[in-house]
């Protein structure tokens, strides 16, 4: 079996051009990338309740299930359900076995990623270079096998506890790993609300923003991204800096946050302090009619960020966003973002967080071109975020 089938397999009905649409892909020559990465393979989630939270996906995401470990298949220590979207896969851990390991770290952090796993054609290759840049190796690079073939793993340490799974999976046939059975969903399949990862994001400790930037262009040969939240922006409003790192093709993107000193207390330092250290904030799923996506989740009560009427309003907004592909009354109907940049423009919306602790949330982004991040959004997005943070009692 080739690479090329693995691929083929992980994009699970969406093609490469319709990616290209989606997360913003650009031409990449893989032959002088040290650390060559393909795709995410998974976002792993550790949950207090991972049998209700991988319902919670299926039913208000549109997610499917299609593989399942647990002790009915001989794992005594956790569940594990395996959800995808198009080419997105969620993985929800959670532990059965009174003194699982998975209880310490969501005694810990509360429900949220352990894992932003990613699917690389060489581990040893990836792990020799990243070894060599300083790099902790948390999980050597072997072999796992079953019926369906052999998958090579190794697994390196990033920011907090979270960590970065290399798997090539272009030897294995299996519906994820070895150890997991092919599992259906027990409720009736509908239409996929989103198609693909397109960047997560991680915060990190007070001046730590920079250290981990150059960690991923140092030990895994990301690129730095145009799209930045500096100084300036930062002590007006944002109270948080921000850079975005990607790998050569901008298939897997990474903004990395970390607080900034202003008025109010950093959103970054309400998750530093909830979650218990730097971890993963949120996942953008890319959609194709955000529309229907966001219509889709509110049915199943997800609850989004509001947006003033001021914003869509705003006669500036309207002349620089031009037209787009819905009138603005709809996108303010449904209180979705605009976002327009050289290169075209974006629509994304933002939920609210949607565990007990005020940490991880999502976004839906539907791209028209644009490569950004929504900075034009952000003075909006982050008055949203603080009026949120006032009624949790935050100074
Ligand atoms: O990923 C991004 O950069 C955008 C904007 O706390 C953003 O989604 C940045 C920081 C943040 C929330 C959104
Ligand atoms: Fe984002």
């Amino acid at each position: 079996m080739t690479g090329t089938l693995g691929q083929d397999k992980q994009l699970d009905d969406v093609t490469l051009d319709q990616l290209r649409q989606l997360v913003g892909l650009v031409e990449h020559d893989e032959s002088k990338d040290p650390f060559p990465v393909r795709a995410m393979d998974a976002v792993v989630f550790v949950a207090g309740n991972a049998t209700q939270t991988a319902w919670f996906y299926q039913v208000a995401f549109g997610m499917r299930l299609v593989a399942y470990s647990g002790p009915e298949t001989g794992n005594r220590d956790h569940k594990s359900f395996v959800l995808k979207s198009g080419s997105a896969r969620f993985v929800i851990n959670g532990g059965v076995a009174p003194d699982s390991p998975l209880h310490d770290h969501h005694r810990k952090h509360g429900d949220g990623v352990v894992d932003l796993a990613l699917e690389v054609a060489d581990v040893d290759r990836c792990v020799e270079h990243a070894r060599a840049q300083g790099a902790t190796v948390l999980e050597e690079p072997n072999d796992v096998s079953d019926e369906n073939g052999t998958i090579r793993r190794a697994a390196i340490a990033t920011y907090g506890e979270t960590r970065h799974t290399l798997i090539d999976r272009s030897r294995y046939t299996g519906p994820y790993l070895p150890g997991y059975v092919a599992k259906e969903s027990t409720i009736p399949a509908r239409k996929r609300v989103f198609q693909a990862i397109d960047h997560c994001v991680g915060n990190v400790e007070l001046g730590r923003m920079d250290y981990w930037v150059e960690f991923y262009n140092r030990v895994m040969g990301f690129v730095n991204m145009a799209e930045f939240v500096g100084d300036d922006i930062a002590t007006e409003y944002s109270a948080l800096m921000s850079k975005v790192v990607s790998n050569g093709n901008h298939r897997v993107k990474f903004p990395l946050n970390e607080p900034a000193v202003a008025k109010k207390k950093s959103q970054i330092d309400e998750y530093l302090e909830f979650y218990d250290g730097a971890g993963c904030q949120h996942i953008a799923l890319a959609t194709n009619d955000i529309i229907a996506t966001v219509n889709t989740m509110r049915e199943a009560g997800v609850e989004f960020l509001d947006t003033p009427d001021s914003y869509y309003d705003d006669p500036e907004l309207r002349a620089r966003i031009g037209e787009v592909r819905v009138p603005i009354e709809v996108l303010k109907e449904h209180r979705i973002l605009v976002d327009r940049d050289e290169d075209g423009y974006l629509l994304q919306i933002f939920t609210k967080p949607i565990g007990d602790r005020p940490t991880v949330f999502y976004e839906l982004i539907e791209r028209h071109g644009s490569l950004g991040f929504g900075k034009g959004n952000f003075k909006a997005l982050f008055e949203a975020i603080e009026r949120e943070q006032d009624r949790r009692g935050n100074l």
